[in-house]
């Protein structure tokens, strides 16, 4: 037996504090980690401004006005917004070319795909908790216009055969960009003419804990039709090669348009609309995604109309969204999370590893394919105290945290031994830590 690791709570949160101070690019944007990604991401930039504004509310709100500034015209928040021009991370701007559509925004230079919608949630989480009330209703008043449209682009661009269900174009859209629900959709992606490019990832980070070249491949060869198309996105939804309709994504747009829905009623803004789209969704996500033999939520393939069979980490976080029925959640929780051959701690340690650990495709130091993410585990967290299991949401809460305290503040970790991979210095873990600890 190995020694039991004690978690120092204080020195924690003093560390992670430490981390984010670190990675801050001149007080405009917090770079998700020390080497690896020195631009500002989506998803990250909002658990970055929920972990922040624990101590400092006025650079957390600073944080989500950098991101909005990388706003499409049409509203469509990037996946990155590269506040400071290129660097070693590739694709760089010039790759990306946004100039070719007439939506790009001014002066500010993006990606042209995007990320699940994390950010009304963190911006609800915030507000809640918020000590000077007022203060916070100005800041979600001021932010509320640019949310709403992103979150109406989603339903438009996204979503044009109004399903209730949103479509992602790209793997890097799902924020788990090599998940094994992919591998069947990325097959039939033909790569025929793939421009020049250097691949950068393996600078900083072990090439076998990143995407195989099969896929690197095939997520180039998409930017690149996606550029040539001007980035239109009635071409992309009518011809990507790749159209999924997500797990991950989808329930985190649910909860985003719930707790946009929160925030619009509080400052008196029409509702409506959301209650309408959210019962469609809600029943859209169950009929679709949910199978009733497996017990498991899967992702949907819309250019091949096939359900993607693949148990993987994203199928917990309906919890997160509360997508689930009582019966649904408990068949998630007893029949996946808790068996020892797909999630829970034997021959592996740790809490929640990112693929079952008898998916064909389980590897586990390799990026989204087995590891454990902080993220991940955050979400899952969550969504079992909503459903009432409080002692295995806490088991996962002290795997995180015992996670950190062994290895450092890392961007994935090993389930069998907890050693750490991917990125160092990686923001939304310290982010996430403080928002566990505190
Ligand atoms: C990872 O994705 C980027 C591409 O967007 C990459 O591998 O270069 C993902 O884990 C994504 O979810 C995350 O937002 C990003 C930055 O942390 O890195």
């Amino acid at each position: 037996m190995s020694e039991p690791i004690v978690i120092d709570p204080d020195a924690l949160i003093e560390q992670a504090r430490a981390i984010l101070q670190a990675n801050d690019v001149n007080g405009i944007f917090i770079k998700p980690g020390t080497y690896q990604y020195p631009h500002q991401w989506n998803w990250d930039a909002a658990l970055v401004a929920l972990g922040l504004s624990h101590f400092d509310r006025p650079r957390a709100e600073q944080e989500i006005r950098s991101l909005l500034k990388g706003q499409w015209k049409d509203g469509m928040l990037p996946h990155v917004v590269y506040h400071n021009g290129a660097s070693d991370y590739f694709p760089t701007p010039d790759f990306w070319q946004i100039e070719r559509s007439p939506n790009a925004p001014e002066g500010v230079l993006t990606s042209g795909i995007v990320q699940p919608p994390l950010l009304a949630t963190c911006v609800r989480l915030m507000h809640e908790r918020a000590p000077d009330r007022e203060a916070s209703l100005a800041f979600v008043r001021e932010i509320y216009p640019a949310l709403y449209r992103w979150h109406r682009w989603l339903r438009t661009a996204r979503d044009p055969e109004n399903t209730g269900l949103v479509a992602i174009v790209h793997p890097w859209e799902s924020g788990t960009d090599n998940a094994a629900r992919f591998v069947e959709p990325m097959i039939r992606v033909i790569p025929t003419r793939v421009p020049a490019y250097q691949r950068k990832d393996f600078l900083h980070v072990r090439e076998d804990e990143r995407p195989i070249q099969a896929e690197y491949q095939r997520f180039i060869y998409l930017i690149d039709l996606f550029r040539q198309w001007g980035y239109d996105q009635e071409t992309i939804y009518a011809r990507s090669p790749f159209l999924v309709q997500d797990t991950l994504f989808n329930a985190l747009m649910y909860r985003a348009q719930r707790d946009l829905r929160a925030l619009a009623a509080e400052l008196g803004e029409p509702t409506e609309e959301f209650d309408e789209w959210l019962a469609t969704t809600r029943y859209a996500f169950n009929a679709r995604l949910w199978s009733e033999e497996h017990g498991l939520y899967f992702a949907y393939d819309l250019r091949a109309r096939r359900v993607l069979e693949e148990n993987g980490c994203a199928t917990f976080i309906p919890l997160f969204a509360g997508l689930a029925s009582e019966r649904q959640a408990r068949r998630l929780v007893e029949e996946h999370l808790r068996n020892p051959e797909e999630y829970a701690p034997d021959g592996t340690r740790y809490y929640v590893p990112s693929q079952a650990k008898n998916n064909l495709f389980f590897e586990p130091r390799r990026y989204w394919r087995g590891p454990v993410w902080i993220i991940i585990n955050w979400m899952v967290m969550e969504g079992l105290r909503r459903y009432g299991y409080h002692e295995l949401a806490e088991t996962i809460r002290q795997h995180s945290l015992e996670l950190v305290q062994k290895s450092g503040f890392m961007e994935y970790y090993d389930p069998r031994d907890g050693t750490g991979c991917g990125a160092t210095g990686f923001s939304w873990t310290a982010a996430l830590t403080i928002e566990m600890l505190a």
